[in-house]
């Protein structure tokens, strides 16, 4: 039987991996995409599914509530998997309003509609960065589930305050919720605005590459493809009211990241740029798996050797992709892209 999946941030760089993995893993679903198209979604990502029998995609903001209503009335979705989100947290630096709007009224207004209309299970795509940070000089402590809240930056607070209130739905109306926090993914078609898509980006055309601070900030990283199976895992097997945490035991410093970078285009170091630290930095991001390696058999399959060489010959092979968004083109592909979808 047809399963009708809502996916939500589908033309952003997670949410595009997952459908496309939903799509190949489970050609039975009907998988609806919902996505606003703010600067950070791409319809252009999704071009090799948009004629798919299995796949429709709606222009649809997740805090217009008639609208998300409606669109609920008439798809009947039997899961809804909550990837839009404002994601970058030096844009919340600058400007917290849309983050607290999209993140946490948004993500209200999807649980409303889920009460609404039965939905059997509401996946919230939480991070680790809810948990705040770790020390540098102390390697053997990790995230846990059991690790409390402390969010740095308006971005973290914004996704903490989404995930209590994904957990309070749960216990004050019994909603079938589940919340993975993952940590730092990378891949195809990530916005060249973060970390790696940005230095290869940069290096590709020799500019200077922008390292915050001195560079030893760590991020634990996770090849995308990990992150949309362990999704998928927690929508089959995974208990309601549970929070499980991805991450693959990938510690890097941002600068180690950057000169790999540097090796693998044969680019001179020269280009790395020591700029003014990011405000509020946190320091370090480093999961404990345990839980979803051990309930539900969940280990990543991508060496970050592996993911890294593959992810650097993909912008390679898709230069149009990313430099469509740094000249703005995409943009314009987009309201393209929906006229002939018939979309407005
Ligand atoms: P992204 O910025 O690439 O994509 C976000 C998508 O959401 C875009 O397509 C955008 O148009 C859409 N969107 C934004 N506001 C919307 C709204 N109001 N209504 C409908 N659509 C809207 O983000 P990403 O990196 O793919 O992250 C996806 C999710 O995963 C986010 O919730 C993020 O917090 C979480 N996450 C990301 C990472 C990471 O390393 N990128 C790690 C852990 C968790
Ligand atoms: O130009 C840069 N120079 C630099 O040194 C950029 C963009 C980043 N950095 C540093 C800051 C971080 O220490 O690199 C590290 C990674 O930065 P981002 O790619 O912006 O990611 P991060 O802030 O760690 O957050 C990411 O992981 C968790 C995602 O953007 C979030 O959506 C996710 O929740």
């Amino acid at each position: 039987m047809t399963k009708c999946v809502l996916v939500t941030g589908g033309a952003g760089f997670i949410g595009s991996n997952f459908i496309f993995y939903l799509l190949r893993e489970h050609p039975e679903n009907l998988v609806v995409c919902v996505d606003k198209l703010t600067y950070a979604g791409n319809l252009s990502t999704l071009t090799p599914v948009l004629q798919h029998p299995g796949f429709r995609f709606v222009k649809l903001d997740i805090c217009d509530r008639d609208a998300v209503m409606k669109l609920f009335d008439q798809e009947r979705p039997e899961a809804v998997v909550n990837f839009a989100a404002e994601s970058h947290v030096d844009r919340s630096i600058d400007n917290p309003s849309v983050f607290l709007q999209t993140n946490v009224i948004g993500t209200s207004v999807l649980m409303d509609a889920c009460r609404a209309y039965d939905v059997a299970r509401f996946h919230q795509v939480s991070t680790d960065e809810v948990y705040g940070d770790l020390p540098l000089d102390r390697p053997a402590l990790l995230f846990t589930e059991e690790t409390p809240l402390h969010a740095s930056s308006a971005y973290s607070a914004s996704k903490a305050a989404a995930d209590l209130l994904v957990m309070a739905y749960h216990r004050t109306y019994g909603l079938p919720v589940t919340i993975s926090r993952c940590s730092n993914n990378y891949g195809p078609y990530q916005f060249p605005e973060k970390l790696i898509p940005l230095m290869i980006a940069n290096a590709l055309n020799d500019r200077p590459l922008p390292v915050y601070g001195q560079g030893l900030n760590v991020r634990d990283w996770l090849y995308v493809e990990d992150h949309c199976r362990a999704i998928d895992l927690i929508l089959q097997k995974g208990r309601v009211g549970e929070v499980y945490n991805v991450g693959g035991h990938n510690e890097m410093r941002n600068i180690d990241i950057v000169r790999l970078i540097c090796r693998e285009l044969g680019k001179p170091e020269s280009l790395i740029t020591y700029v003014t630290d990011r405000k509020g930095h946190d320091l370090r991001y480093a999961i404990n798996p345990g839980k979803i390696k051990n309930e539900l058999g969940w280990q990543p399959q991508t060496p970050f050797g592996e993911g890294i060489r593959k992810t650097i010959q993909w912008y390679l092979a898709n230069r149009t992709w990313w430099e469509n968004i740094l000249t703005g083109q995409y943009q314009r592909e987009n309201e393209d892209i929906c006229r002939g979808l018939g979309v407005s």
